[in-house]
């Protein structure tokens, strides 16, 4: 990627003629990096949304595969290592892969990487007779299921408080495209957060779809929040392998598996291996921005009192009578 050159989920130079037509039936907009679409009631960049139709056409989904979901800057690198460790927790004595590979590249975002360039991607390296396959998405929870096509995969859905997640793309936004952290980029980014004109909004949306979709068939979708992950990881580790129907034994946790797991998915272990200090993804992105603080509340030291309120009062109203709060 060239310095100034945004990443190519972020543009719109590579959009077909049949996408160009729909885009031209559907609401469009803007916001500080680019041109915007709503797509089944979710706003994407042009080439984003041509790898999400990419993957509505043309995916094929197995029973066994497992979706990892979330909101942008929610712990998506985080839920993706703490999969990829519980599943191969009895395998890799030694060499194991989370050592080696960043999780964004064992756990490939559907429309954000792999059909973001291809209509037709090679998946095979991410099948293995042993392991289900593993892929991620920021999509909301209707647009994955109609690419699923009525498979009955796994889904889990993580969220974190908008405010938190707000200032952590501000600072992975500035910091990829190598940009000075001003008040004015802050500001319009918020503006779009509370207009719901925004990558992946409208934020309320998104989490609610995911929210009803595991009220409905808890079995299916999972909903975790960031916040209890970081409270209580134990806990919500054991959840999480219970979800997948491969629980820790009781050996197992007396012998310390579960704090072996959190341990080696922990921002301070994985953000001092190698392949994080210095690896990119296949967008260009250095790995190294995806750690930052990992903490709860730090919004408080970037966003004005009002500017919290306000979030608050959007989202506490688009949440009424839905029992989630975030
Ligand atoms: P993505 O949506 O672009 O994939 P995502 O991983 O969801 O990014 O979000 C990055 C946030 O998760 C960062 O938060 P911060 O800016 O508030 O610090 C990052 O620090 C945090 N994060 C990354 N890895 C971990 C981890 N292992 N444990 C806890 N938090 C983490």
């Amino acid at each position: 990627m060239a310095d100034n050159e945004l990443p190519m989920n972020l543009r719109e130079d590579n959009v077909s003629e049949e996408t160009k037509k729909l885009i031209s039936s559907l609401p469009t907009d803007k916001d500080c990096v680019g041109k915007l679409c709503k797509y089944q009631g979710c706003w994407y960049y042009y080439n984003t949304l041509q790898g999400v139709i990419n993957f509505q056409n043309n995916f094929q989904a197995q029973e066994t595969d497992i979706i990892l979901a979330s909101s942008p800057k929610s712990g998506t690198t985080w839920l993706k290592a703490l999969t990829v460790a519980l599943l191969e927790r009895s395998k890799h004595h030694d060499g194991h892969p989370l050592l080696s590979d960043n999780p964004h590249a064992l756990v490939p975002f559907l429309e954000n990487n792999l059909y973001l360039k291809s209509s037709t991607p090679d998946l095979t390296k991410y099948s293995s007779s042993s392991s289900p396959r593993l892929f991620a998405t920021h999509m909301p929870l209707l647009t994955v299921k109609e690419g699923l096509k009525g498979s009955p995969c796994k889904i889990v859905f993580m969220c974190r408080n908008a405010k938190d997640a707000l200032i952590s793309l501000w600072y992975f936004r500035c910091k990829y495209q190598k940009l000075e952290m001003t008040r004015g980029i802050l500001e319009s980014m918020f503006e779009s957060l509370c207009s719901g004109v925004s990558f992946y909004g409208p934020i309320w949306d998104q989490v609610l779809s995911y929210w009803r979709g595991s009220l409905e068939d808890p079995s299916r979708v999972l909903f975790m929040k960031y916040e209890e992950m970081k409270e209580e990881p134990y806990a919500q580790l054991k959840r999480l392998a219970e979800f997948f129907g491969c629980p820790f034994t009781e050996e197992e946790e007396e012998s310390g598996g579960v704090e072996k797991i959190l341990e080696l998915c922990s921002l301070p272990s994985l953000s001092d291996l190698e392949i994080n200090k210095s690896g990119k993804n296949v967008n260009g992105v250095d790995y190294k921005f995806y750690f930052r603080k990992g903490e709860v509340g730090d919004s408080k030291n970037h966003l004005t009192p009002e500017m919290e309120s306000k979030i608050d009062m959007i989202i506490e109203e688009k949440l009424k009578g839905s029992g989630l709060s975030f």
